[in-house]
């Protein structure tokens, strides 16, 4: 029989690549999608128009934030795997908006799980979004984080997720659910939200070369992210749900890079040639052509957050080798195909 999957978030960027790929397996997938006054399904209209994919994929009104709607979906379905993507999950946005986001982003997390207690789900396996963001400060002995690194978040989103990571734990070892921690770093694609800053770029130069004489402005040009393709991550995502006994993992490439150098990856792919100046708030980019300057790029105050963690650089050695786990995407790829994807759609 068709194993079934409920995805929490299944709008998401995440949602709907692990949707696809649950699908591609042969399960029936379920989604929770929250009620909005405007369309919000745009990642996964597409699956409705492969009629092989669309005839085993159901979705559901629900929010995380409304206990009842989540025993009500999961006593209907009973599924065998849960994957719990939904959250508000902007780290800046989350000083402006900190109430909501602990509702969601944490205590989401609680109620989905005391539904599959109160329904007595015990066979259901849970699968927690855990995040790099749980982690705020570079380890001292070692340049990287991994399982058993400190973790001390610096926003609202994180100690959010920070609940959403222990409650998962408490969870397993209370009462014995295979529930578990994917500690995932900075994923990006085509499908990236356009307010994160890998996806506002892309979509910037997408503009630029369609002739846009717009500025892009940028905030911490300084901070360093891992970044990895929310394709492979997601893979990994259901693979952390067929090991034989319930665990955490860092999912990550082992590469950090700043925001100047993704945009330094961006003109390197397109060949447009970039010279920067200044320091701090003054920082510029100007793009030369022709023995011309263009100025590009401009640093906004506002995208600077209350507090922020500098440096992420993930260890993945656990997940890639229990995990019998390959990366498929390079950073360098995944500029190009995020680039390549936002000229086609602006076209
Ligand atoms: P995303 O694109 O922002 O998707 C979030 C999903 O949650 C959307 O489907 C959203 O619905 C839904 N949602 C928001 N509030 C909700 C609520 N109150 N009730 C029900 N659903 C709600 O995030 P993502 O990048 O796919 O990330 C997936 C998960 O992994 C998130 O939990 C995120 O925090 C976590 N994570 C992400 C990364 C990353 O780099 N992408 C790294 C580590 C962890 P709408 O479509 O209606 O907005
Ligand atoms: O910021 C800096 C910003 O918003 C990355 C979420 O998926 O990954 C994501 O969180 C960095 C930060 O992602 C702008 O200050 C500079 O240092 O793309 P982001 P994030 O905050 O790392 C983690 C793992 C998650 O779990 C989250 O759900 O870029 N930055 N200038 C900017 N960031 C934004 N958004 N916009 C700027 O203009």
């Amino acid at each position: 029989m068709n194993k079934k999957a409920l995805i929490t978030g299944i709008t998401g960027q995440d949602g709907s690549y692990l949707a696809e790929y649950l699908l591609d397996k042969g399960y029936i997938v379920h989604g929770i999608k929250r009620k909005s006054s405007s369309f919000n399904t745009s990642r996964i209209d597409h699956i409705y128009k492969d009629s092989h994919l669309s005839s085993n994929l159901f979705l559901h009104y629900g929010d995380l934030t409304d206990a009842s709607s989540l025993v009500n979906v999961l006593n209907k379905i009973k599924p065998n795997e849960i994957y719990n993507l939904a959250a508000q999950s902007h780290v800046g946005h989350s000083f402006e908006i900190p109430e909501y986001t602990s509702e969601v982003t944490g205590l989401g997390t609680l109620r989905v799980l005391e539904a599959m207690r109160f329904l007595n789900l015990k066979k259901t396996k849970f699968y927690q979004a855990s995040t790099s963001e749980l982690f705020g400060q570079k380890p001292n002995r070692s340049n990287s984080f991994n399982e058993n690194s400190i973790m001390i978040p610096k926003s609202p989103y994180g100690v959010s997720k920070l609940y959403s990571y222990w409650i998962t734990k408490v969870y397993r070892e209370a009462y014995n659910f295979y529930a578990c921690n994917g500690i995932l770093f900075n994923h990006e694609s085509p499908r990236r939200g356009e307010t994160f800053v890998t996806r506002k770029i892309t979509m910037f130069f997408a503009k630029k070369i369609l002739g846009s004489k717009e500025i892009l402005y940028l905030g911490n040009l300084n901070a360093k992210r891992d970044w990895g393709h929310a394709k492979d991550y997601t893979e990994m995502q259901w693979k952390i749900l067929q090991q034989s006994k319930p665990d955490d993992y860092v999912i990550a490439t082992g590469k950090t890079t700043s925001i100047r150098e993704f945009v330094n990856l961006c003109c390197k792919y397109l060949k447009l040639k970039i010279l920067w100046s200044g320091k701090g708030i003054k920082e510029k980019a100007y793009l030369i052509k022709n023995g011309k300057k263009e100025l590009i790029i401009k640093i906004d105050k506002k995208y600077y957050r209350p507090l922020e963690i500098d440096y992420l650089k993930g260890n993945p050695k656990k997940a890639l080798k229990k995990l019998n786990y390959k990366l498929k995407h390079s950073l360098k790829d995944l500029v190009k195909e995020m680039i390549d994807s936002d000229i086609k759609l602006l076209k």
